[in-house]
């Protein structure tokens, strides 16, 4: 399996290959552990069963101190390698000394999320979702559009409560917390539409955070921009900016629809 059964290929973003190397190897580690402890589990059962007219007690053993050694060092060497392939992996991943192309900064908003585009000094307000069951819902879903091949850092802010940015095909997520700015950075390396979401509970409307990622050439990155520019959304849109009571007034409206 090229991709270890995860929604994503090594390709997608520059480190997607990472972790589907490490998500790969936990798992054949996992069972190269668990067919080992299966089968001394079964050879004992079978080994060690009552046999018929044996009705003594088995030898009763107390303290063994070389079986003891080994199952205390065993499981630390166990967790010590998944401990080094997971931290390595994870310093590299959140590395963010090397200088962006492109500079993101997304605010999640109760149920929403507001893109910054800071070096071209536009902003998407993202407008919430309406999920009625019915198919189209990707077409009014706020779009965020990442240039491919270059190196994008994203800032993230919370408007109100705690969300977590979340493109299921970068393999990556991190938490927006109010009051604290996180910071990550990934180059996108093929173009196409992507799914994001919000994943952490965030109140009633969380099922509708949901977003569109289109990863694009530089030209068509470009006359985003520029449409952005055109329907007056220029400037950068504050963390306390876009009033709570806006996004809630949507909610209703929808919901005054649906009555
Ligand atoms: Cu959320």
């Amino acid at each position: 399996m090229e991709n270890g059964f995860l929604p994503s290929t090594p390709e997608i973003t520059n480190q997607t290959g990472r972790i589907i190397t490490l998500w790969n190897g936990a798992w054949i580690a996992a069972i190269v552990v668990g067919v080992i402890t299966w089968g001394l589990m079964l050879w004992c059962v079978a080994a060690y069963r009552k046999r018929k007219a044996d009705n003594k007690l088995p030898v009763q053993t107390r303290a063994n101190v070389p079986l003891e050694l080994m199952y205390t060092i065993v499981p630390l060497l166990m967790v010590g390698v998944l401990f080094k392939f997971t931290a390595e992996a994870a310093w590299e991943i959140t590395d963010n000394t090397a200088e962006a192309d492109v500079h993101i900064n997304v605010v999640g908003k109760q149920w929403s999320w507001d893109f910054n585009y800071v070096d071209d000094d536009v902003y998407d307000p993202g407008v919430q979702a309406y999920l009625t069951g019915e198919e189209g819902v990707e077409e009014t879903l706020p779009t965020l559009y990442l240039p491919v091949g270059e190196r994008v850092e994203f800032t993230l802010d919370s408007r109100d409560v705690i969300h977590s940015f979340w493109i299921p095909a970068f393999l990556y997520k991190e938490d927006v917390i109010p009051g604290i700015t996180n910071t990550f950075q990934v180059i996108p390396q093929e173009e196409g539409m992507y799914q994001g979401k919000c994943a952490e509970l965030c109140g009633e409307y969380h099922a509708s955070m949901l977003f569109n990622v289109a990863v694009v050439s530089r030209d068509e990155y470009e006359a985003r921009m520029q449409e952005l520019r055109d329907e007056g959304y220029t400037g950068q849109i504050g963390v306390d900016e876009y009033s709570r009571d806006q996004v809630v007034r949507i909610t209703e409206e929808h919901e005054e629809e649906d009555a």
